[in-house]
């Protein structure tokens, strides 16, 4: 039981050294020097241990985290039942490449996702190491069964960092500036966006429809892929009634649904998928982060019909579904499922709400709170305004920091800032980062 030497944190947030400290700025010195300039530099503290919903950095400094490395680690840090059965199969094995030898936890984890995915229909799956990877198979799928290339994406969405899940971002900077040329038959549409857009979902969907029929032709059409709740986006929900009505007319066109779940997916709003909350079936969903816990796992999961069009050896990569990731996921969707966590999700989000709104009543910079369970954002804007206020986003998030409380921006306009709690954060964790929170707010003039 390699878990239980695993309980020294504790559940306070607590610094001890400035922020960054002096261990996490040395580290800092010594990334500068041999890290690509590319990546984002989010929050310099050098991580040494993390628990529940606490990251220790390497000064000692707690930090309470309501990013869950973004959506990725919603049953918490080091928990028993993921450390101990990742600690066991990496002593039984590591790796076979599932293509040359199978094993057991890749199959179960395409039962879990056929049982877990909506809609009563049979599905297979297919698993890989990333989400971006998972989109692009997904588009793979749906061409190839489709017999059709257009893919249909949205506004401010985002679905990877690849080539084709480069065209199918929306967002330029940081996404795309001059890593073009991008793949071809993409086409975007509007996205319905209540706080800006005022449509209602029925409108909002005629005027992405009247766009694709006119602009693309339906017949041409392989695929609507969506993210349900837009994630980097901003977690843009879309006026009830959007996504039913493009599901719908997927279906009447001969058009594959693909929902992007990977950042709404597993427990995160509430629901196993967001999609749920309005009765949509997808023909495919597209799974990543919230799945494995922390290893890197995403899967695809569909209508067996078009899951299964696709040759033998057409769908593949050495790690996809590697043996260590699949038990991970097992342990998470077992936790997630015994723990009742998407009813968890749902109580963090009333808590949320409920404080950002009043929250919100009482300073002009809150233009807009929203989300769905544990997936909560609000918008900055100038006083008065709908004019995005990144500024007052970047202070805040810092105030934060400052505070020992990890936050995440977001939004086409870098406008928004995001909670993603893990789902095992206590009331009273909760309680303290809304706190900080509401303090980081009222500190910008
Ligand atoms: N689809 C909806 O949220 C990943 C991106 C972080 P990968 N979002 C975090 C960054 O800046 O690179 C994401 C997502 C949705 C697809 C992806 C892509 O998943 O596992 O990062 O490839």
């Amino acid at each position: 039981m390699v878990s239980s030497i695993d309980s020294s944190v504790g559940t306070e947030r607590k610094l001890v050294s400035d922020v960054p400290g002096p261990k996490s700025r040395a580290l800092h010195q010594r990334r500068l020097a041999t890290v690509s300039a590319g990546l984002t530099i989010g929050f310099p503290i050098y991580v040494e241990r993390a628990e529940g919903a606490i990251v220790v950095d390497v000064d000692g400094n707690q930090f309470l985290d309501l990013g869950s490395g973004i959506a990725v680690t919603s049953i918490g840090h080091a928990v028993p039942a993921l450390v101990d059965a990742v600690s066991e199969q990496v002593a039984k094995f590591t790796h076979t490449c599932f293509m040359v030898t199978p094993y057991d936890s890749y199959v179960e984890v395409c039962e879990e996702l056929a049982e877990l995915t909506p809609g009563t229909h049979a599905k297979t799956s297919a698993l890989f190491n990333s989400g971006a990877e998972a989109i692009e198979n997904a588009v793979k799928i749906a061409r190839l069964a489709t017999k059709r290339s257009a893919v249909v994406v949205f506004e401010h969405a985002y679905h990877g960092r690849t080539n084709l899940t480069m065209a199918l971002t929306a967002k330029n900077m940081p996404y795309k500036d001059h890593f073009g040329p991008f793949a071809p038959e993409v086409y975007r549409v509007p996205m319905s966006y209540p706080y800006r857009d005022g449509r209602s979902g029925a409108e909002a969907a005629a005027a992405a429809i009247k766009i694709i029929e006119t602009d693309i032709g339906a017949t041409n059409v392989a695929a609507l892929l969506i993210e349900p709740i837009q994630g980097e986006g901003g977690f843009i929900v879309p006026a009830e009634g959007f996504l039913p009505a493009l599901s719908a007319w997927t279906t009447a066109n001969g058009a594959v649904f693909i929902a992007d779940e990977i950042q709404s997916g597993f427990c995160r709003t509430g629901d196993w998928f967001a999609v749920e909350h309005e009765g949509v079936v997808p023909d495919i969903v597209a799974t990543a982060k919230g799945l494995a816990g922390g290893m890197p796992l995403a899967g695809v999961t569909g209508r067996a019909e078009l899951m299964n069009a696709v040759h033998e050896g057409g769908l593949g990569g050495t790690y996809g579904g590697n043996p260590v990731a699949a038990v991970a996921a097992l342990a998470t969707i077992k936790t997630l499922r015994d723990r009742n966590l998407a009813a968890r999700a749902r109580e963090i989000g009333e808590i949320a709400f409920a404080n950002l709104r009043s929250l919100q009543h009482d300073v002009a910079i809150i233009g807009d709170v929203r989300g769905r369970g544990a997936m909560i954002a609000f918008e900055l804007v100038e006083p008065g305004t709908k004019t995005p206020n990144a500024a007052a986003t970047k202070e805040i998030v810092t105030f934060c920091q400052q505070n020992g409380v990890i936050t995440l921006t977001a939004g086409t306009y870098g406008n928004v800032i995001r909670l993603l709690p893990p789902l095992v954060i206590s009331n009273e964790q909760l309680a303290d980062g809304l706190d900080v929170l509401g303090a980081a707010v009222r500190s910008v003039r």
